[in-house]
């Protein structure tokens, strides 16, 4: 028996186990890590079932290509590769180099990210997004331009020091439960958890306060807040002056925000944003968080500002139990907001910045010509671009994107005009493999080598549990293998091992704010991870550390920014026509995304609801005459039906609906709205209409 020390790959936590592996390859016991600081030994049902990867649905070990006939036959690795190289070379021939585009993750590790990066945009020069676009790019962009880089601040300590803490459209109990378990060692007396939600989530239902928001009105709420705190004086001056910028700026423009009209914009009563005003004041360390209810909206980036400008008005950042602290979605989101190289260099920095190009080039001693001048177009364009018939070559990796992609059937009728789509999944039967013309197997995360970086900028390690079986490719030896297929040759001799990918990435990341010049590859191994800045010999300390404890910031004169502007109107709204929102997100901690993982889980397979369904309100359903499991139509104004199983419930209001994202159903029914500075998807509110479908009542079977 050998017992394995690795990290979880589904959720931004990163919770640790101990894999204890018997003298047949076979995972006898799934242990979470008690001296690992995350999860202290607890952790979720996904990562307790991680062994079940591949058991019930295998993955061929040998690539698939599709015939004339539309049949899957397999090939070998070399001739795949072989496939992928030729094909790419020929379009891009015929067509330009950016005729190739791809789309990666935030679930891969930090070198295989940074190494698909290297090959479709160094290499092959092409556009390479990633699904962080579904997920962070709102608050990446929101950390960028009001602390001058990318820099969630806080550690997740600070959810046991806060006296105050402010949950801004995020479930965490569904969604991040291990964060949740740190809010419930908080042993403060007088905490106060503060939800904002239009749903009363499983979070809402467990916090002190549940702010019934209506749907995308929290800017509105946040500049009203922000106008109270000013007017009575509850700021911190001195922490204004010395560490913020354009703050007179930010005062007159929330003086139009009236207390008088804050019910009818947002549904909460002067009062209760009163109350709301004082708990700030009078808390000493006010946390506030955000996830998908803010990053997905038409006016994402600005309402995650109003955020981050709570905190800098009050101090509240820098210091235990405080800060404006956006949680990542997906494992490695973090690693692909540094290392991706789609939207950023490697480490930071805009391709712009010739110096930098110039830094990055000489790390990885290659022609700096060979860096890209700018950043990658955003997945949305990089979907219409396929659809006008600029792109013709696709490579998805690690993400399903007909299923996950807003306005799907736009993905639907993407892959369906594609001359070459390159699916890289560890299942061969997703729906976005359906469409490829060449299907890459890779190995699951049991038999991976490489680094991830978690919320709170913790570095852990992802350590091989298994061993892989014969033909059995990881990530990086696929994209080795079409990098050297590609005629790559010596560009790739800096990349030779997920050890060496993590040297180059290291020294990227010198001088910037994520320096980890500091992190030793093997010693990550079985520690207790590190958060990034950890700079060489450094001593750091305390392993809980948060950024901006100086209130010094990464703009050039190390002062935040106060950003705001002009509240949007919904892009769609309601109407008579269609007269509910309707909202998507998570539904429970067993299912993941668009559960090709965790149908592998069977005591979640064994709960779950099997079809797409919506969340209805018991009263409106009763003025409808619709009821528990009846089927409906849902349409909205981007012409499109589906259809749902009705799940009554009281958690949404009258005039909203639910939908799980986990089901396809859910977002074909969005129309292709995005975030102006982001191009992050507006997941999260769109009007529709509900028709019954009669005589059609679904029967469970
Ligand atoms: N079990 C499970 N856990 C996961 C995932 C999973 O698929 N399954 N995915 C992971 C990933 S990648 C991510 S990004 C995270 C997402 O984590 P969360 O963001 O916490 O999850 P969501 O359910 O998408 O959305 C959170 C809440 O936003 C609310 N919301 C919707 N509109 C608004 C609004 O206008 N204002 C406010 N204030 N709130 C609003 C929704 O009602 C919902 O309760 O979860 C991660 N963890
Ligand atoms: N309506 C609506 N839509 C949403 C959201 C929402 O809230 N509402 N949320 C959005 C968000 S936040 C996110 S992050 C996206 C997620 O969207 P996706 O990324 O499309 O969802 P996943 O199901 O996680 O897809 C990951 C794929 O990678 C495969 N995979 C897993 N591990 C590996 C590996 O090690 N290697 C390889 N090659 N493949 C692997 C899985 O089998 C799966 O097919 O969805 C977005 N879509
Ligand atoms: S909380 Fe996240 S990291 Fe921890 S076991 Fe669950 S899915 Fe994995
Ligand atoms: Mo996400």
């Amino acid at each position: 028996m050998k017992v394995v020390r690795s990290t979880c790959n589904y959720c931004s936590i990163a919770c640790n186990f101990d894999f204890h592996v018997n003298d047949n390859g076979f995972i006898e016991r799934v242990k979470p890590a008690e001296d690992y600081p995350v999860n202290q030994g607890f952790c979720c049902v996904k990562g307790l079932n991680l062994d079940k990867q591949n058991t019930i649905h295998e993955n061929p070990v040998l690539p698939l290509i599709r015939k004339e006939n539309g049949e899957f036959e397999h090939i070998s690795w070399k001739e795949a590769f072989n496939v992928f190289a030729d094909k790419v070379k020929k379009i891009q021939d015929k067509y330009g180099k950016e005729s190739f585009a791809f789309l990666s993750t935030g679930q891969l590790l930090s070198e295989e990210m940074a190494l698909a990066g290297h090959i479709g945009r160094n290499f092959l020069g092409g556009n390479g997004d990633g699904n962080t676009r579904l997920c962070m790019a709102t608050a990446v962009v929101a950390y960028k331009q009001s602390f001058g880089f990318d820099a969630p601040p806080y550690t997740l300590d600070d959810l046991e020091h806060s006296d105050v803490m402010i949950f801004i459209g995020c479930n965490p109990i569904v969604a991040h439960p291990i964060l949740w378990s740190r809010v419930a060692k908080n042993k403060n007396k007088n905490k106060k958890v503060i939800v904002i939600d239009p749903r009363k989530s499983e979070t809402a239902v467990r916090a002190d306060m549940w702010i019934d928001i209506k749907p995308k009105s929290d800017i509105r709420l946040l500049y009203t807040l922000a106008n109270v705190l000013i007017e009575k004086g509850w700021i911190d001056e001195e922490f204004i002056k010395n560490s913020t910028e354009d703050f007179e700026g930010f005062k007159s423009h929330v003086k139009k925000y009236d207390i008088n009209d804050v019910e009818e914009y947002t549904g909460i009563s002067k009062g209760r944003v009163l109350d709301l005003a004082e708990i700030i004041h009078k808390g000493e360390k006010v946390s506030l968080w955000w996830t998908m209810g803010v990053n997905q909206g038409f006016q994402a980036v600005r309402t995650a500002q109003a955020i981050i400008n709570i905190a800098l008005m009050t101090g509240n950042i820098g210091k235990p139990g405080t800060g404006a602290n956006s949680i990542t979605g997906q494992c490695n989101a973090m690693g692909s907001r540094l290392f991706s190289n789609t939207t950023g260099l490697y480490g930071g920095g805009e391709y712009s910045d010739e110096k930098r190009r110039k830094a990055v080039a000489e790390i990885l001693e290659i022609d700096e010509e060979l860096i890209p001048k700018k950043p990658t177009k955003p997945y949305n364009e990089i979907v219409d671009g396929i659809n006008n018939g600029e792109i013709k070559a696709l490579w998805v990796l690690c993400t399903n994107p007909l299923v996950s992609w807003i306005n799907d059937l736009e993905f639907k009728k993407a892959a369906e005009k594609l001359e070459f789509l390159a699916v890289q999944d560890i299942y061969s039967d997703t729906e976005t493999a359906r469409y490829a013309h060449l299907i890459l197997p890779s190995t699951s995360g049991l038999k991976k080598d490489g680094v991830i970086i978690n919320t709170e900028r913790r570095l852990s390690k992802i350590q091989p549990v298994l061993e892989k079986k014969e033909n059995e490719l990881s990530d990086y030896d696929i994209m080795l293998g079409i990098g050297k297929a590609l005629g790559m040759g010596s560009l790739l001799d800096k990349w030779k091992s997920p050890k060496e990918a993590f040297e180059v990435l290291k020294k990227c990341t010198k001088g910037m704010p994520c320096d980890i010049t500091g992190v030793n590859y093997d010693e990550l191994n079985g520690s207790e991870g590190v958060q990034w800045p950890y700079r060489k010999n450094e001593n750091i300390g305390n392993n809980q550390r948060r950024l901006f404890e100086d209130g010094k910031f990464y703009t050039p004169n190390r002062k935040a920014k106060f950003i705001y502007e002009e509240i949007m109107n919904p892009p769609y709204d309601k109407s008579e026509e269609y007269p509910y929102i309707l909202n998507t997100g998570r539904a429970t901690v067993g299912q993941w995304h668009t559960q090709t993982r965790t149908r592998e889980i069977p005591d979640v397979e064994a709960i779950i609801v099997k079809e797409g369904y919506i969340n209805l309100n018991t009263d409106l359903a009763e003025e409808l005459d619709i009821k528990e499991n009846d089927v409906v139509k849902v349409s909205s104004p981007n012409g499109v039906s589906n259809r749902f199983l009705v799940k009554l419930s009281r958690t949404v209001k009258k005039d909203q609906l639910y939908a799980p994202m986990h089901y396809i159903q859910a977002n074909s029914i969005l129309p292709s709205v995005f975030d102006t500075y982001s191009k992050e998807p507006n997941y999260k509110y769109v009007p529709v209409k509900i028709e019954k479908i009669k005589g059609d009542s679904y029967e469970e079977n």
